[in-house]
């Protein structure tokens, strides 16, 4: 492991203030101590899940995870009972830092996985994606070219922990390149304009947020690099922090399952709509409804390959089967066109049932089963509706007995996690439905 975080042994040096979360600092030297200790005490634990707050204590964690070679499970510190029992259920780990919820007993070590990153599909509970070693050093090395990420960096964002974005590129990133890191708790745009940074990650947002805070937006002109991923940039957004900032963002693409594969680099051109072209290591074709490869400039499903991908889904090799090709390609189920030259631009998913609302990826089926877990409740379909803040908001058409919208919306939010609620129920007599009684989303709205 030290091999993947070069930070830790020194190879950068020290510095007192290598790691900011919110206002406690830590050495790398002081970080490689902590965890070095704690991962003594993650011997022979199968896997260890982490509650996954916004602190030093996580990085912590997750690092002494790394450094005993036990997969770490980092779970939403907001995650409610029915998705933390479920990931315990599934990734039955050892010990859980952070949180004292009965374990199951546990299970074998999947092989090769540093991190199970569980991640919703348009039906059923999230799935634990296992992400290896080898996929984020090839990941983060290949974003370093893109982005001429050095150490001399100061990494700046506020992203939670529990995804790719925030802890692989937000953290690891950080730890592998030897940047200092300042995450600032949450991603306000006041917060990103005073912590000083030359880099800094954001969700679309977040990007939209610091655009509508012209101060804060114009304190980033000292930065030398502004990077947004996890859903489309809106046009505007790019324009207007060009216009305050004095730079546009780089848009970068990627996923849970197969970590960022596309993007702009910091030395080309930066088209606002367009994620890039592949980092190193990175193949992608786009194909067909047949699966049949499609020429430039066509509108089709984006499959990859390469290093950065992961291993499976934990305990669900049926899932792991339908993602991939027979001839070795991860189905994205994202609709893109690539011009002649290579740039990707993502224009929609091909299921309507994986929402994006502010970063964060939703499975509308997961939504739908909490609602109807609600005694008041008889049917429930789950939509995404186009919000100029969130890109996406969660919108659930119910058909229920004596309850009211806000109820609805807390107990999702108390089930599941605050981001994974409705943030508008309607109530319908009846949902549309076709002859085989299957429900007509595209009818709601
Ligand atoms: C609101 N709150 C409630 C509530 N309603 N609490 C309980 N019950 C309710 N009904 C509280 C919340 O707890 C929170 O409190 C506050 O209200 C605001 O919550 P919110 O409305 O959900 O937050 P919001 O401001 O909308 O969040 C925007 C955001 C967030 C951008 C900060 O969406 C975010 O962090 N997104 C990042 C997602 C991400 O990292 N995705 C990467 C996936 S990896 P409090 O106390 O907390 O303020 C990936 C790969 C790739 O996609 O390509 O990168
Ligand atoms: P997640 O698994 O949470 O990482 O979500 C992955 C999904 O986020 C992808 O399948 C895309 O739909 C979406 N996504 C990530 N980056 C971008 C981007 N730059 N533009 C559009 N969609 C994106």
């Amino acid at each position: 492991m030290d091999a993947l975080l070069p930070a830790l042994t020194g190879a950068f040096g020290d510095h007192p203030e290598a790691v900011r979360v919110g206002d406690r600092t830590l050495s790398w030297s002081q970080l490689a101590d902590r965890a070095g200790t704690l991962a003594e005490r993650l011997a022979g634990a199968p896997a260890v899940a982490v509650l996954a707050t916004p602190t030093v204590d996580t990085v912590v964690a997750v690092v002494a995870g790394l450094l005993a070679g036990v997969p770490v499970v980092p779970v939403a510190p907001d995650a409610g009972p029915r998705e933390r029992a479920h990931i315990l259920a599934d990734a039955r780990p050892g010990l859980f830092f952070g949180a004292a919820d009965p374990l199951p007993a546990p299970a074998p070590t999947p092989p090769d996985a540093a991190l199970i990153l569980y991640t919703s599909g348009t039906t059923g509970p999230p799935k634990g994606a296992l992400i290896g070693p080898g996929a984020i050093a090839a990941d983060l090395d290949a974003l370093a070219g893109a982005w001429s990420w050095t150490a001399a960096d100061t990494l700046v964002h506020g992203l939670p922990l529990y995804h790719v974005h925030g802890l692989v590129l937000g953290v690891l990133g950080a730890l592998r390149i030897g940047s200092r890191l300042v995450h600032t708790g949450r991603p306000t745009p006041r917060a990103y304009a005073s912590a000083g940074g030359t880099l800094y990650f954001g969700v679309p947002t977040v990007w939209g947020r610091v655009a509508a805070d012209p101060p804060a937006a114009r304190a980033l002109r000292r930065a030398r690099l502004l990077v947004s991923g996890s859903a489309a940039l809106p046009g505007a957004t790019c324009l207007a922090l060009e216009e305050l900032t004095g730079q546009r963002p780089i848009e970068r693409y990627g996923m849970t399952e197969t970590l960022i594969t596309l993007s702009a680099r910091a030395d080309g051109a930066r088209l606002a709509g367009a994620v890039g072209t592949p980092v190193t290591g990175i193949q992608t074709r786009v194909v067909d409804d047949t699966g049949a490869p499609l020429p430039p400039d066509s509108l089709g499903e984006l499959e990859v390959r390469g290093p950065t991908l992961f291993n499976g889904y934990l305990n669900r090799p049926d899932a792991t089967a339908a993602a991939h090709t027979a001839d070795g390609w991860f189905r994205t189920g994202d609709v893109v066109t690539v011009d002649a030259a290579g740039v990707h631009r993502v224009v929609g998913r091909s299921s309507t049932d994986l929402i994006k609302s502010g970063g964060y990826r939703i499975g509308a089926g997961e939504v739908e089963e909490a609602l109807l877990a609600h005694p008041a409740v008889r049917q429930a379909a789950v939509v995404g509706a186009p919000h100029p803040d969130l890109g996406q908001e969660i919108v659930a058409y119910v058909v229920a007995d004596g309850v009211g919208e806000s109820d609805l919306i807390s107990y999702v939010a108390a089930d599941l996690a605050v981001h994974k609620r409705p943030r508008r129920v309607r109530f319908l007599d009846d949902l549309p439905r076709n002859a085989m009684g299957k429900v007509q989303k595209r009818l709601l709205g």
